[in-house]
């Protein structure tokens, strides 16, 4: 029986286990730090990594091989001969380093499955509830978050968000529930763990570069569901998600409920008019409970079907761990959108200027798309293997004007050519520092009042931008420095 079975909490013997932590990015340098405060005997392996965590391992004491020698990667992985592998999550399952581990009987978890077995780390093991889909997953975390802390939970959340679930496992504060997002590559690479509730917003084409197909990639979301103990939750207007429960497993005592920007059913959590009403987690089935109003929304941002969505979502896996309705009315009201989220950067002369550069994959772009109705559009960058065309047709009726930036214009042009030749389109061609500004002279000559323009490329960014946020930033400092009245 391999050693590993024995190890499933912190509190177990991690002493002289051999590790290879492969990937020196923020999940691999919580692994590699977790790994070694327990004991084991870690080797991190990666192409490439920031400066900073080279010195730290070395402060630690943990050997490294960084570099894009392969062949030296793979003599070292063999000599060194692990028990265990952490891989980081971006890596894909093909690549030739965790092809020889698996070779050499080595197992293969993330930072996770990791994670799972040192929950206990503080006393009593926390609880989890994991949240994955294609859109909309950062923003349920949070809003999760938001309505345990209201009721009184000491939660965190944490995962693809951003935050290393290790650091949270770490945190002296003991988090009694940690609220995950999870990444189809975190699930892909998923062993066993026992959420309370577990949730897929969405599923839609992207990352299929990553996982081969959408089927592969949808699979890869279904895990999520497995062994959930409350409440499997899925969205109504999405039929893959309810499908995907149905072939769940260690799932009978879990609820399946479904959310709904429509008038909910029975077991469901949806909208009736300006009202969210909870019908799933009610004594009387006759009765739904009022659970918060649009007006409860204001603040958060422009509200359109993808906020309602979301906010049905948080609330009904809020209240599958018992959050009561006043708590959940009262995290809408003091709840922040983080930045780049359908985000209005300027209102002006009845112009609106919109972010949405979070908007990486043509799914995330359809909810911006379908909040406003008249569009001068910011498209591309990386399309990731996705076709774009069913988005340009669905709403070629709402874009006045289309200007395209990125690397892979030639498909974004052929769309707008096959599905809507009526629409002025720009390609934008000059270098990528001036990307924004020639954006956003284009728009400042096109737009008229009542229109929005909105950057929401269905796109990864990295072909011209350091990362989204960056992508988000260079359009609201051109706008500042080309629109804006008060800059002169
Ligand atoms: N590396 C290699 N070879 C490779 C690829 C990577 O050696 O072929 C190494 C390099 O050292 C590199 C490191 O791996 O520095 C990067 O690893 P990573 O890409 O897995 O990134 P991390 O910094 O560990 O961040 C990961 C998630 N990244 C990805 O899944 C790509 C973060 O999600 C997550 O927040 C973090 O763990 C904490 O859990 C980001 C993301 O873009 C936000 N996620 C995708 C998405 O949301 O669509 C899935």
């Amino acid at each position: 029986m391999s050693k590993l079975v024995q190890l499933n909490s912190w509190h177990a013997d991690w002493n002289n286990l051999k590790v290879v932590v492969y990937g020196l990015g923020v999940s691999g340098f919580s692994a590699a730090d977790t790994l070694h405060e327990l004991g084991a005997e870690v080797l991190v392996i990666a192409d490439k990594a920031d400066e900073n965590l080279i010195d730290v391992l070395d402060v630690l004491g943990v050997k490294h091989q960084i570099g894009k020698d392969e062949q030296e990667a793979l003599e070292l992985l063999r000599e060194f001969n692990p028990e265990l592998v952490i891989v980081s999550p971006g890596i894909r399952p093909e690549n030739e380093i965790l092809t020889a581990a698996s070779s050499l009987g080595s197992e293969i978890w993330t930072d996770i499955d990791l994670a799972w077995r040192l929950r206990d780390k503080n006393g009593l093991a926390s609880q989890w509830i994991c949240i994955t889909g294609t859109n909309g997953k950062t923003t349920v975390t949070q809003l999760v978050e938001a309505m345990l802390h209201a009721g009184g939970i000491r939660a965190a959340a944490c995962g693809n968000i951003g935050i290393p679930i290790l650091d949270v496992i770490r945190d002296p504060a003991a988090f009694e529930v940690l609220v995950v997002e999870l990444s189809s590559f975190q699930l892909h690479y998923l062993g066993h763990i026992e959420p309370l509730v577990s949730a897929v917003l969405n599923i839609a084409d992207d990352h299929l570069d990553w996982h081969g197909s959408i089927d592969a990639y949808s699979q890869a979301k279904a895990k999520v569901y497995n062994n959930s103990s409350i409440c499997c939750l899925y969205n109504a207007g999405d039929s893959l998600t309810e499908k995907l429960v149905a072939r769940s497993s260690g799932t009978e005592n879990a609820q399946a409920v479904g959310f709904t920007v429509n008038t909910p059913a029975p077991n469901e959590i949806g909208w009736v008019e300006n009202l969210l009403v909870d019908r799933a987690f009610i004594e009387d089935p006759a009765v739904a409970e009022e659970l918060a109003t649009l007006e409860d929304l204001e603040k958060i941002s422009v509200i359109g079907p993808h906020l309602m969505a979301n906010v049905a979502a948080a609330a009904a896996i809020s209240r599958a761990v018992g959050i009561q309705s006043a708590e959940i009315k009262a995290a809408l009201k003091s709840f922040t959108l983080d930045s780049h989220r359908i985000e209005l950067v300027l209102d002006q002369d009845g112009i609106r200027w919109v972010d949405d550069s979070k908007a990486t994959n043509p799914h995330a772009t359809a909810a911006a798309l379908a909040t406003f109705e008249s569009v001068i559009w910011i498209v591309g960058g990386l399309l990731k293997g996705v076709d774009i065309s069913p988005l340009v047709k669905k709403y070629a009726g709402r874009v006045k004007a289309a200007i395209i930036i990125g690397a892979d214009r030639t498909p974004v042009v052929q769309a707008f050519d096959d599905h809507a030749p009526q629409i002025p389109k720009f390609e934008i061609t000059c270098s990528a520092e001036l990307v924004m500004q020639e954006v956003i002279e284009i728009a400042k000559s096109h737009a008229q009042p009542g229109d929005v323009v909105l950057l929401a490329p269905a796109a990864a960014s990295m072909d011209q931008f350091l990362d989204y946020a960056d992508r988000g930033n260079a359009f609201a400092k051109a706008i500042e420095q080309r629109v804006s009245k008060h800059n002169g």
